[in-house]
């Protein structure tokens, strides 16, 4: 073989030549027998900015995965496309005095320029662009379906608007109340929209989540669980003192209901108006009103935000349950579209309602307490009787130190502060007096003040060998003044030691959870408690716990019919409509007499109209709306004239089914053949940004989940197996931005070290979701590996027989890298081919059947060069009509290992097992081991070490 150098310049637009020339290695194929695998990268928004290395991690590493699915025999579908509406497209243009139609065909030839020589599979017949009228018509045709099916409304709600970009942006556009493009802090707007009604399909959205097929990471499901935010509680109606009106409130803890002391209404509610006359203060409320309407939601309800709000003066609430009236507030942390737009406040059981309450001055009323259940030792026996008693634990402080006076219990593992019962009919105070001189001795005791609330705890009460159930008890503080001491009596004392513990040591003391819970209250204050417990303070609903109470009481709501159970969302509907040029038109038409009218499908696509201005207006009007001659039209249904919607669809339209355009891409009669759905659906690997979690993958699954439903497509979830790519970040650390001038453009790199080098490590520079930063080094040496492979082949020797050495070794980088790339590590999938290759370096020959297998292990991550030495050892083919080679389990064993198996540190048993037996197998032996069951007996593990490849080491 001619050993010339390693020149990636010559060898890589060579076989990317010959790749374009050979679709059939790596074109989808509808009428292939082969099994299927549908590979989706999230397509890219054609920037002006053009691509950087960051952006290709993704691409390469669906190309690596789809060259090995080639190479074990699957049809594949690797497609490739633009997703080109919006703003981004539409501001270049502004600012670069051209159309937005021919900024983005300049910046597609720009990406594909750049794309191409990396050496992608993608199947470019089947190209996609979402502003392709051809394209769009099908966005049209779904929205059109949507609006037949109830799905898209009107309405005239405040929506985010950014005064910057000039348009409405949904929830999911804004980043910390900003807009995410732009930063401006947006303002809420009135402004007519168009919106689907993707609440509907909530509980679905949520509910496959748990699919078993559906493999995502569990961050990106979770992200997405909490988007959707179902909520389960109780709606019900309050009586208005003196008035007709009602209130009606959402609440999701219903069980606090005797602690509510007052209630609030969002600025928006209607109700406010209705009690015009009767509320005093009527001016202060309204000027309350407009003030709040300048503020986002976030900055109403984020926690940290200081709680504003004012009494409506001269109304009074009645709380159903006991007749009690309390005031009523407007106050902006209640949100108007969220529930009722009203809630009953507990400001006991709720931080927000705490806050707010200290700050007004409204009574605190506990009416659950703190469950405490025991544990270990203090675990609830089935065969000791129960006895109830009510309790307070005394925090007693040094009369002249920073000390506090504590037990240490002789009979089990407490260690508390002054327990004591309380009598019937004595004061917490007197008794919490008695019960501390009884157990310290000490004599000057001034009571301070009660410490918290009332708390419940269950446990079992070994010095007294009885169950303490539902032990009501409270904590109190008192001071000593004085060292004035008296021995205590031996009852007193013979369960414990006293002893005095410095304060900063005391939370570490406490064994107790329940005095842990005081303590914190006696140091840094009280709070909301907001777990569930056991109620209190509540009539007959007193002693139910958190959840029975709930069930109780809306039992009681709904037979008085003042209420009754609803589940919420705080997903909302999508505001779908957009105050730019740039978008897909939204196929209605408005018309006096038959209202909104859908465009006949026959006319679609609405095509945008050419227009010279698209400089969005500061009216919220779309600036189609000045192009007359495209907004007049004629009704579709009465033949009356009509004018034509002007608003656009967002930027989400089109991304939000993209994907099945590519498997039919041009067929003109419907949105897809189901044939081919059928056979490519769903798709078997998305990649794409973290970023894209819940806005487009949520959009996405709605609008896939809809067209299920009018039976357009077959599946009801688009994305089988999801992986987030990680970012690779900027060699300083930064992000990669045309600001800090820190960004890598692929061709640079390539022209330097070639596209397989690149290609390698991107691959091999850390695990595939992590954020890492660009090395220059790293690229260095991955051409270096790529170097030597390339000298690799002068040793290659025809007759040479196997290296037997090898084998063991070849076997298992085939199952590795197989593996590996499979599970998307590719970093590690890399390091066993390097490992490989200095095995072969070491070598005098290297087998010809050894180094062909190596070069197709390669092939996925570093196609130009494989090719290259393929077609160099004689192949005329390319070599990836090749197979996938297979390894053989028995050749991949390393031979049999000796484990040495101690009991608390001796040696008492070895066993022989197989090298690579996992942690869990090794355990399970030893323990089952017959000598070592004799050293064991009937005593309990406590713990086993298992140092791998070595030792076990039980101790009891
Ligand atoms: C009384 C209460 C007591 C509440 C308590 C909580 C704790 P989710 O659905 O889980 O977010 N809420 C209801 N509507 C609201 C609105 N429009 N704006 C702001 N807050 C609202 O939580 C529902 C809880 O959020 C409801 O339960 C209500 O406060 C509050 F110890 O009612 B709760
Ligand atoms: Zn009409």
């Amino acid at each position: 073989m001619s050993e010339n150098k390693y020149d990636p310049k010559k060898i890589e637009p060579k076989w990317q030549k010959y790749w374009e020339e050979h679709p059939e290695l790596y074109a989808a194929k509808n009428d292939s027998d082969k099994p299927k695998k549908y590979i989706l990268d999230m397509f890219p928004y054609p920037s002006g900015a053009g691509l950087h290395v960051g952006h290709l991690k993704g691409y390469i590493a669906t190309d690596v995965y789809s060259r090995l699915k080639i190479l074990q025999g699957f049809d594949i579908l690797h497609p490739m496309g633009w997703d080109a509406f919006g703003l981004p497209a539409e501001s270049y243009a502004i600012k670069n005095k051209m159309h937005p139609r021919i900024a983005v065909a300049e910046n597609i030839k720009n990406f594909k320029k750049q794309l191409d020589p990396v050496g992608f599979t993608y199947d470019w017949s089947r190209e996609i662009n979402t502003t392709d009228p051809e394209f769009y018509k099908w966005t049209q045709w779904a929205f059109l379906k949507m609006f037949e099916n109830g799905l898209a409304y009107e309405a005239e709600e405040p929506v985010n608007w950014c005064p910057k970009c000039k348009t409405v942006l949904a929830n999911e556009d804004l980043e910390n109340g900003k807009c995410e493009r732009c930063g401006t802090q947006v303002i809420q707007r009135r402004l007519r929209q168009w919106v689907l009604r993707m609440t509907k399909y909530a509980d679905r959205l949520l509910y496959d989540l748990d699919r078993k097929d559906l493999n995502w990471e569990d961050l990106i499901k979770e992200q997405q669980r909490n988007w959707i935010g179902r909520s389960e509680g109780t709606q019900f109606k309050m009586k208005i003192k003196d008035s007709e009106e009602v209130i009606e409130v959402y609440t999701t803890r219903l069980d606090t209901v005797f602690g509510m002391t007052y209630a609030v209404a969002a600025p928006e509610h209607e109700i406010i108006k209705r009690l015009k006359d009767s509320i005093e203060n009527y001016k202060e409320v309204e000027e309350y009103i407009a003030k709040s309407q300048q503020k986002t939601e976030l900055e109403r309800t984020e926690l940290q935000k200081e709680k504003t709000g004012v009494e409506l003066e001269g109304v009074k609430i009645i709380n159903p349950f006991n007749g009690e009236e309390i005031p009523l507030f407007v106050a902006d942390y209640v949100l108007g579209f969220y529930g009722t737009g009203a809630v009953m406040a507990v400001p006991a059981h709720d931080e927000r309602d705490w806050e707010f309450a200290k700050k007004y001055d409204l009574p605190i009323r506990q009416s659950v307490a703190p469950l405490f259940i025991g544990e270990g030792k203090n675990k609830i026996r089935e065969d000791k009787p129960n006895t109830e008693r009510k309790v307070v634990d005394v925090i007693i402080k040094h009369w002249k130190e920073d000390k506090y006076f504590c037990l240490d219990w002789k009979f089990n593992d407490w260690k508390s502060f002054v327990i004591g019962g309380i009598e019937e009919g004595e004061t917490l105070e007197k008794e919490a007096i008695r019960e501390a001189e009884e157990e310290s001795g000490y004599k000057n005791m001034k009571v301070i003040g009660q410490v918290g609330g009332e708390i419940r705890s269950r446990f079992f009460a070994a010095h007294k060998d009885v169950n303490r159930k539902d032990l009501s008890r409270k904590c109190v503080f008192i001071e000593l003044t004085g060292d004035g001491y008296e021995e205590p009596q031996e009852e007193h004392v013979k369960n414990h030691n006293g002893i005095w513990v410095e304060k900063e040591k005391v939370a570490e003391f406490l064994t107790l959870a329940e005095l842990k819970i005081f303590w914190d209250i006696y140091r840094n204050g009280e709070k909301a408690i907001t777990d569930d417990g056991i109620v209190i303070n509540s009539d007959e609903y007193s002693n139910l716990t958190s959840e029975e109470a709930r069930e109780k009481m809306s039992e009681w709501l709904e037979k008085n019919k003042i209420g009754y159970k609803k589940v919420n969302y705080k997903m909302r509907d999508w505001v779908f409509s957009r105050q730019r040029y740039w978008g897909e038109p939204i196929p209605i038409i408005h018309c006096e007499k038959c209202g909104t009218v859908g465009v006949p499908e026959s006319e679609l696509p609405v095509k945008l109209p050419e227009i010279d201005s698209y400089e969005p207006t500061d009216t919220g009007e779309s600036p189609l709306a000045k192009i007359t001659d495209w907004v007049n039209t004629t009704c579709p249904k009465c033949g009356g004239p009509g004018k034509r919607e002007t608003n656009t669809m967002p930027q989400w339209a089109g991304s939000s089914w993209y994907f099945l355009r590519y498997i039919d891409p041009q067929n003109d009669v419907v949105l897809i053949d189901k044939k081919k759905e059928k056979k490519w659906m769903p798709v078997d690997l998305y990649v794409g940004g973290a970023e894209h979690a819940t806005r487009h993958l949520l959009y996405a699954r709605f609008w896939h989940k809809f067209l299920f439903d009018i039976n357009a497509i077959t599946t009801d979830e688009p994305f089988r197996r999801l992986i987030h790519v990680g970012l690779i970040s900027a060699e300083d650390g930064r992000k990669m931005s045309k600001r800090w001038g820190n960004v890598v453009n692929p061709e640079e790199v390539i022209e330097k070290f070639g596209a397989d080098a690149m290609r390698v490590y991107e691959m091999f520079m850390g695990p595939f979701s992590q954020n890492i930063a660009w090395s220059t080094n790293g690229v260095t040496g991955t051409y270096r590996f790529m170097e030597k492979l390339w000298k690799l082949q002068k040793k290659i020797n025809d007759d040479s027989s196997k290296e037997k050495r090898l084998e063991n070794l070849i076997h298992k980088t085939i199952k590795k890298v197989g593996e590996d790339i499979e599970n998307f590590k590719f970093n590690t999938a890399i390091s066993s081919l390097m490992i490989l290759a200095n095995a072969f370096e070491k070598e005098k020959n290297i087998g010809r059947e050894y180094f062909e297998t190596t070069l197709v292990l390669l092939s996925p991550f570093a196609p130009s060069i494989s090719e290259e030495l393929w077609n160099k050892l004689g192949h005329k083919e390319s070599i990836f009509t090749e197979k996938w080679p297979e390894y053989d389990e028995k050749l991949i064993k390393d031979e049999e290992i000796e484990l040495v198996i101690q009991v608390n540190g001796k040696v008492r048993d070895k066993i022989v097992v197989n090298a690579d037996i996992s942690e869990e197998e090794a355990n399970k032996m030893a323990t089952e081991s017959a000598k070592i069951k004799t050293f064991i007996g009937d005593r309990e593990i406590k713990k086993i070490i298992y140092i791998k490849g070595r030792l076990i080491s039980i101790v009891i």
